[in-house]
């Protein structure tokens, strides 16, 4: 996301030299967004900090970092499930590929190239916060021929409401929601967001969704709190967007990364740990917090599923589920779902 004062400006959409690809800036959420949902969020008990701001464009790239340690294996295994049934989730029906939070755009760019040869051509709308995303899908998408490219700078949110406006003219549309972004809603959330999926859609188009599976706890903390220290930045940096947009005087070695696994409700927890009691200003938020020592700022959940669940959650969310494909070695299902 760019919450600069561009950020408050509407785009169009905007055709490009070949005519093939547009982008959009649909009400991108800017820096009062981001001020009024830290004072907000950091005002509640326990404290705490939306997820989606960890992905600046220092953040996307320690997320990047993330997905190529060898204790983080989510990326790799639907990558694996991506390239062996890439000629099923692009069958010849499907002529508009969206993908939610593209990231680099690697994933978009498999499987369409585990598709085959001669597959196309298809609409493809990506819709992501943050700017330095969309411009490494457009890369990684470049290769393609046949590919009419459009991606939309704003939330999931708003980025489903101009899809349900703009239903492709034939031919069924593939939605994907991979990485187990999912794992971010908490249950409330992830079954009102499944349900405005499926309200982009109509019956007959499919949803394809990552989704990281329960594994031993050993593992699950390992790919959370690396040994790297790479998880930690990623989430420390949250600290460091705090001090540079919003002018607050968090001092980085004052707090450290602190995860947990809350075994009953399937989540591990990312949090930001004081070290000692400590007053912080986070002036243009209005804030003036006192913190206790070892109170922690919670920044992000990761819900971890059970394959089976994953497709209870889908069909109560308006989807006939298929049988999700299971990467056994790093336990992360892949489901295609129709909508009914
Ligand atoms: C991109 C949200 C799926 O929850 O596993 C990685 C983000 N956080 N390491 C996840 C993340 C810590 C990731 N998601």
């Amino acid at each position: 996301m760019r919450p600069a004062a561009a950020a408050s400006r509407r785009r169009g959409p905007r055709a490009t030299r070949s005519g093939t690809s547009a982008s959009t800036r649909a009400s991108a959420p800017g820096i009062d967004r981001f001020a009024a949902d830290v004072r907000h969020y950091l005002s509640q008990s326990p404290r705490q900090l939306p997820s989606r701001y960890l992905y600046d464009d220092l953040g996307s790239a320690l997320f990047e970092a993330i997905c190529r340690l060898p204790w983080y294996p989510l990326t790799r295994a639907e990558l694996r499930l991506l390239g062996a049934h890439g000629p099923e989730i692009l069958d010849r029906g499907v002529a508009s590929i969206v993908e939610l939070g593209a990231g680099s755009g690697l994933k978009l760019s498999s499987l369409i190239r585990a598709a085959g040869p001669h597959r196309g051509p298809f609409d493809v709308h990506v819709v992501d916060v943050s700017a330095s995303a969309l411009a490494g899908t457009r890369h990684a998408l470049a290769e393609f021929r046949d590919l009419r490219v459009m991606t939309h700078e704003t939330t999931y949110e708003t980025g489903l409401e101009i899809l349900r406006g703009t239903p492709p003219a034939r031919g069924r549309r593939l939605m994907l929601f991979l990485g187990s972004n999912l794992g971010n809603f908490d249950p409330e959330g992830r079954d009102l967001f499944l349900r405005a999926m499926r309200g982009a859609l109509r019956p007959g188009d499919r949803l394809l969704l990552g989704a990281d599976l329960v594994k031993p706890v050993r593992d699950l903390l390992l790919a959370y709190d690396d040994p790297l220290g790479v998880t930690a930045a990623f989430n420390l940096n949250l600290l460091t967007r705090l001090d540079r947009e919003l002018g607050a005087d968090f001092v980085l070695d004052r707090f450290a990364h602190h995860v947990v696994w809350d075994p009953e409700r399937s989540r591990i927890e990312m949090h930001l740990r004081s070290a000692t009691a400590q007053r912080v200003v986070v002036p243009a938020a209005g804030l003036d917090l006192a913190l206790r020592e070892g109170e922690t700022i919670w920044t992000e959940s990761s819900y971890k599923y059970e394959a089976g669940g994953v497709v209870t959650i889908l069909e109560r969310a308006g989807f006939g589920a298929t049988t999700p494909w299971v990467d056994a070695a790093d336990r992360f299902a892949l489901t295609l779902a129709e909508a009914v």
